[in-house]
């Protein structure tokens, strides 16, 4: 089986969502950059073994020092894929590249569209119709590796930026065990061209669109 390294800072929904989906991998450890992170306690309650562990990050001198205690911990686990799910802390290049098409995130937009921070209100201000989610390879360049798989979500007239942030978390929780079951099972294909392909995946061809059409 797989052996799989989450990597959180937070809530750790995302990582919940994952433990909870049944798939066939082992969970070897959840590695925290925030020692409040809630998603320990939920990762040692999940039982199953899963070591948890904090890198603090304000212990460290800059990101090369924390990246490497990082990498120094991750490594202990052996993992096969490296999964990031709400972890905040910009990764350097050096590390990214150790992880090289073994190291995914989930973004709270439609990349390309909103890479970076506060996406849910930059969505708001900009008046886009359609939000989403983006599950995607990391590469040293911040929220732009090739895509694996997205979903996508109304905006709607009332939304406040809680409310559009929920209704893509429950995509988010949906897409995310999806792409790490395809990882797992081999396949996601990233192409010469810097786009994947999913094998055998099921694609629909009719339309999301946002208001509707008058019918
Ligand atoms: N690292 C690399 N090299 N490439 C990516 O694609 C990465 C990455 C590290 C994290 C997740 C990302 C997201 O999905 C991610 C993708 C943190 C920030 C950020 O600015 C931006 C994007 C993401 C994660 N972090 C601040 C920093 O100084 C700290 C912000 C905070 O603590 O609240 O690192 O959105
Ligand atoms: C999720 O919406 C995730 O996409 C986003 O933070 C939330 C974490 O929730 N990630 C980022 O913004 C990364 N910068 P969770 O901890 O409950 O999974």
């Amino acid at each position: 089986m797989k052996r799989i390294v989450i990597l959180i800072s937070g809530r750790g929904s995302n990582m919940e969502a994952m433990l909870k989906a049944h798939l066939p991998v082992e969970f070897a450890a959840v590695i925290s950059n925030e020692p409040s992170a809630q998603g320990l306690a939920t990762a040692q309650a999940h039982g199953k073994g899963i070591a948890t562990a904090v890198v603090p990050h304000r212990a460290f001198a800059d990101r090369a020092a924390f990246d490497a205690a990082l990498a120094a911990e991750i490594d202990r686990h052996r993992p096969d894929f490296v999964v990031l799910a709400g972890f905040m802390r910009v990764l350097t290049e050096t590390f990214v590249a150790r992880y090289s098409g073994r190291m995914v995130n989930i973004h709270p937009s439609l990349l390309p569209s909103f890479p970076g921070l506060h996406t849910h209100q930059r969505a708001l201000e900009a008046g886009v119709r359609i939000h989403g989610c983006t599950v995607h390879f990391v590469t040293p360049g911040l929220d732009s590796g090739p895509v694996i798989i997205q979903a996508a979500v109304p905006v709607l007239a009332d939304d406040t930026e809680d409310s559009l942030a929920a209704r893509v978390l429950e995509q988010e929780h949906c897409i995310y065990p999806q792409a790490l079951r395809w990882l797992c099972d081999g396949r996601v294909k990233l192409g010469a061209d810097g786009t994947v392909t999913v094998v055998d995946a099921t694609v629909r061809r009719d339309a999301l669109i946002s208001p509707n059409l008058d019918t």
